[in-house]
């Protein structure tokens, strides 16, 4: 028998049903909450609903412990300062856990160490919770979080339940996700997907206390030392302990969104992607559906709000990280974006990079170890000028001035935002059916060999373009420097199974019954000799658009073959205004990709071994035939 609960509700919310003993939850959840206060040893309970008043009640609770500071300048917008050792995703604490090893990774040649995801034992992942969870929550309120990926009415959507100990994380979830009573109501009727009454994934989480010793940050705990976070694709489970922050604590979104939503979508027949969404009318009014794959902090929120330069263009905004996608009926490819809100980079955010975003975030935000100024408003690098008078207050609460050392805001500080705020919101960014997608993009930070775009030759080498993806380190994990990583499909660290899978997964989606969409790589990020961009990226990038959406309608004499793929013939790329080496920034260096070539075959292989797929092996051999007779 557990300990005794006591349940909060929001004062002045009423619940549509009555829901205010835990006994009258639907039986899974009861079972779930039951077992995890058992667990746990939190001191109170309280079921979310949703409401603007439970929120104003959180947010009074978060301001009382510090944890956020008002931002007066904004309407209803917080900033929080995080412990400075809880400051990213932790890559090498992130476990998939299943029955056998090979469901959830590769298993690399020889003695090669495995890059695309760590697996843990279910036997281990028990103990793992054993020495971190029992009374992690002792004198912490529970919250019970109910959440679904997607809008309520989509058959595309999926239901989850977060239970947390951070009243942080519930107001970002609020953002992120769609939470509440309506979620609640809908766990008592069958899922979509045939899993039966009251199905739903499991995401528990705590920020910890440390094993020893009292809490270093007390206004934002958390136990950095034994974080870890495990994920049962098998169970739809996930378990987050010791980290605060976004992609580590928000479960919805990389844990349930990508790795266990890859591996459902696995099961089920369609696809869970690291992408944005964005809607593109031409001039002539034909307006098109894209999805882009970029690394973290590669530009995808970026994008996603672009403001187009060249004149008739309109770009709209449908999600700006995580897709869910699959073929209809009809053989058309079709995506919704499962978040409710944007967690967006705040570094390098301006009214001449992203004025959509700036036009987004200064209401209704929870703002992340940015910079503070002295008459109550937001600073981080990149941002605008400051106005004389105005002193900073770094993302650690220390003076700051432009002369410091350090940053003003932390390298992956963010913004928290509604996606319904978005100026330029796509107005079926919530349809239920989602949106029609007409090509994919790849892309990541190269500065060197890659041109601006290419067009893969058709599917499968589109699929072999997207394993072959690389990217500079960014701050969005823990990797120290600018190395360049390998990056595929920008899901090297949200692969919910064995990455050979995957891409035999994709591969079986082309089949005579559907249009498969052209793939496309782009880079933003090509340097020339004295180490400066070759192109203007952010609005210009509207360019690449315009030069793709020709290549969708099949208009003659637009593109060229190389061996890497198609790039766009000189008249068919308007460069018009813009002073840049257009040869430069469209060279496919044929020793560069050689070595690249080599590279990447050499990773496939060591890594992917038996689970490469042939189809993909055989792209490998045509690229080297190819580069050698050009
Ligand atoms: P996650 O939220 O981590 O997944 O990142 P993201 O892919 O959404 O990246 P985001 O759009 O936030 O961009 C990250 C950084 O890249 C920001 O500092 C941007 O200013 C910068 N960036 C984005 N687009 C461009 C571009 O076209 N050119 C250049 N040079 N920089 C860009
Ligand atoms: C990313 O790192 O890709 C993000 C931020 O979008 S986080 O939610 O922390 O994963
Ligand atoms: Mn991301």
């Amino acid at each position: 028998c557990g300990p005794k609960v006591h349940l909060q509700w929001a004062s002045g919310s009423q619940p549509v049903r009555k829901l205010s003993v835990v006994s009258l939850l639907p039986n899974k959840l009861k079972d779930f909450i039951e077992e995890s206060v058992r667990l746990c040893r939190p001191s109170n309970l309280h079921v979310c609903d949703g409401s603007d008043a439970e929120n104003a009640m959180l947010i009074e609770r978060l301001l009382e412990n510090h944890t956020i500071v008002p931002l007066p300048k904004y309407k209803n917008c917080f900033l929080a300062r995080s412990s400075p050792r809880d400051v990213a995703r932790v890559e090498s604490r992130t476990f998939i856990c299943t029955k056998n090893k090979r469901d959830a990774v590769n298993v690399p040649r020889g003695s090669t160490k495995g890059m695309l995801g760590n697996w843990m034992s279910l036997e281990d992942a028990d103990r793992a919770v054993a020495e971190r969870f029992p009374g992690c929550m002792e004198g912490r309120t529970m919250y019970v979080i109910p959440f679904s990926m997607g809008p309520l009415d989509s058959p595309y959507s999926k239901l989850g339940v977060q239970l947390t100990d951070s009243a942080y994380v519930v107001c970002s979830m609020r953002i992120m996700t769609r939470i509440g009573t309506k979620v609640l109501e809908k766990l008592d009727s069958p899922d979509d997907s045939g899993n039966g009454v009251g199905y739903f994934v499991k995401a528990l989480h705590s920020v910890g206390h440390p094993a020893d010793g009292p809490v270093q940050h007390p206004h934002w705990p958390c136990d950095p030392d034994r974080t870890i976070i495990l994920h049962k694709p098998e169970m739809d489970e996930i378990i987050s302990y010791g980290s605060g922050y976004g992609g580590n604590s928000l479960l919805g979104k990389k844990c349930f969104a990508l790795r266990i939503g890859s591996s459902i979508a696995h099961r089920e027949g369609w696809l869970a992607e690291h992408m944005l969404i964005l809607g593109v009318t031409n001039p002539k009014g034909r307006k098109r559906y894209v999805v882009a794959a970029f690394p973290s902090a590669c530009g995808k929120t970026n994008m996603a709000m672009m403001r187009p330069t060249l004149p008739g263009y309109k770009v709209e905004c449908v999600g700006d990280d995580i897709v869910w996608m699959r073929f209809d009926r009809n053989g058309q490819l079709r995506a919704i974006n499962p978040e409710f809100g944007f967690f967006g980079v705040a570094p390098g955010t301006s009214r001449t990079t992203n004025p959509v975003a700036m036009d987004t975030v200064f209401e209704n935000t929870i703002f992340t170890n940015v910079a503070q100024t002295s008459d109550g408003g937001v600073y981080w690098e990149g941002m605008d000028k400051l106005e004389p008078g105005v002193t900073i207050t770094d993302w650690q609460g220390n003076p700051w001035t432009p002369g410091s050392s350090t940053p003003a805001a932390h390298p992956n500080s963010r913004f928290c935002t509604p996606a319904e705020q978005c100026p330029i919101i796509d107005a079926d960014w919530q349809s239920p059916d989602g949106v029609p997608i007409d090509a994919i993009l790849f892309g990541g930070r190269r500065p060197s060999g890659v041109p601006l775009v290419y067009e893969a030759f058709d599917w499968k080498h589109g699929v072999y373009v997207g394993a072959s993806m690389k990217s500079e380190a960014t701050a969005a994990a823990e990797h120290k420097g600018k190395e360049i990583m390998h990056d595929p499909f920008a899901m090297r660290p949200f692969f919910g199974y064995n990455f050979g899978h995957y891409l035999q997964h994709w591969l079986s989606m082309e089949t005579p019954n559907v249009k498969v969409p052209k793939v496309f790589h782009v880079n933003w990020f090509r340097k020339d000799d004295q180490g400066k961009y070759m192109w203007p990226g952010y609005g210009e990038n509207c360019r690449v658009l315009d030069w793709i959406l020709r290549r969708i309608d099949n208009e003659p004499l637009t593109a060229q073959p190389t061996p890497i793929g198609y790039v766009p013939t000189r008249e068919s790329f308007d460069v018009h205004g813009l002073n840049i080496d257009f040869d430069g920034l469209f060279s496919v260096p044929i020793d560069f990709w050689t070595e690249e070539a080599k590279e990447v075959a050499n990773f496939l292989n060591e890594q992917v071994d038996e689970d490469l797929p042939k189809d993909v092996q055989d792209q490998i051999d045509s690229l080297f035939r190819r580069l050698s007779s050009p």
